[in-house]
């Protein structure tokens, strides 16, 4: 782009030098002196268009770099799982026949409606909960007597969430959330429960080791007889793993 300008600007000082040189032989070299310097400034001044130019592209495509690595990583961000609650498990406890089945995540901060201070019969109840995990001989066993935390997870762009028993891994095509083992209610309670996925590396509230019960996690074991084993083992615990897609 900058040598058709220099052409055109140049061409009316040309026909002004050759004039001149008509006129007086002893301003030819200070026409020339005036070109050459001319051309010079003009060439600088090109030179510098030139390099503003590349600059300009370079930092263009750095701006586009960069633009591309914030449009990756937000949408790395929004596949990621966000934790919008953190609280405390509780449920029916294990001895009452017409217990709740499922197990609640409380949260910390409850905010309350209409009424009653006193305690009343005529009721469902709530209890903290329990690993049972003490006939266990591995490092599951220290959470023993310990109340469950929890957490409520939201997971962007999935539509299905599935807890698939027995393995550690997903399925093709599916994503894991996390894997653990199967728990439930002790086989001969009152209280039903139902089957949960816990995380392999489930902790236990701090300082809560007293034995207070409520709803209660066992491990699971599968039945052979009524289960096919092999694939299933008798004794053996069943693990667990949530998938999303
Ligand atoms: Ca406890
Ligand atoms: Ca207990």
């Amino acid at each position: 782009m900058a040598i058709p300008y220099l052409f055109f600007l140049l061409l009316p000082i040309l026909v002004s030098s050759q004039t001149d040189s008509d006129t007086s032989v002893g301003s030819t070299g200070n026409c020339k002196d005036m070109l050459q310097g001319f051309i010079n400034g003009q060439l600088a001044s090109a030179l510098e268009s030139l390099q503003l130019e590349n600059l300009r592209k370079e930092f263009q495509r750095s701006l586009d770099d960069k633009d591309s690595e914030i449009k990756e990583l937000r949408r790395e961000t929004e596949s990621l799982k966000t934790t919008i609650e953190e609280g405390f498990t509780g449920g029916s406890i294990y001895s009452h026949k017409g217990a709740a089945v499922e197990p609640l995540c409380l949260p910390p901060d409850p905010e309350w409606g209409l009424h009653t201070e006193s305690a009343d019969t005529w009721r469902a109840y709530v209890y903290g909960a329990e690993y049972e995990f003490g006939g266990l001989t591995d490092s599951r066993k220290n959470l023993y007597n310990y109340d469950v935390p929890c957490a409520v997870c939201r997971v962007n762009q999935r539509s299905v969430m599935i807890t698939i028993p027995a393995r550690r891994s997903c399925y093709s095509g599916w994503n894991q959330e996390y894997t653990g083992y199967l728990v439930a209610g002790y086989y001969d309670h009152n209280a039903a429960t139902q089957y949960t996925c816990i995380d392999e590396n489930s902790i236990g509230i701090p300082g809560s080791q007293g034995d207070n019960n409520g709803y209660l996690f066992y491990p699971v074991e599968g039945i052979c007889g009524s289960l096919p084993c092999l694939p299933y083992v008798q004794g053996r615990e069943l693990t667990c793993v949530v998938c999303s897609i």
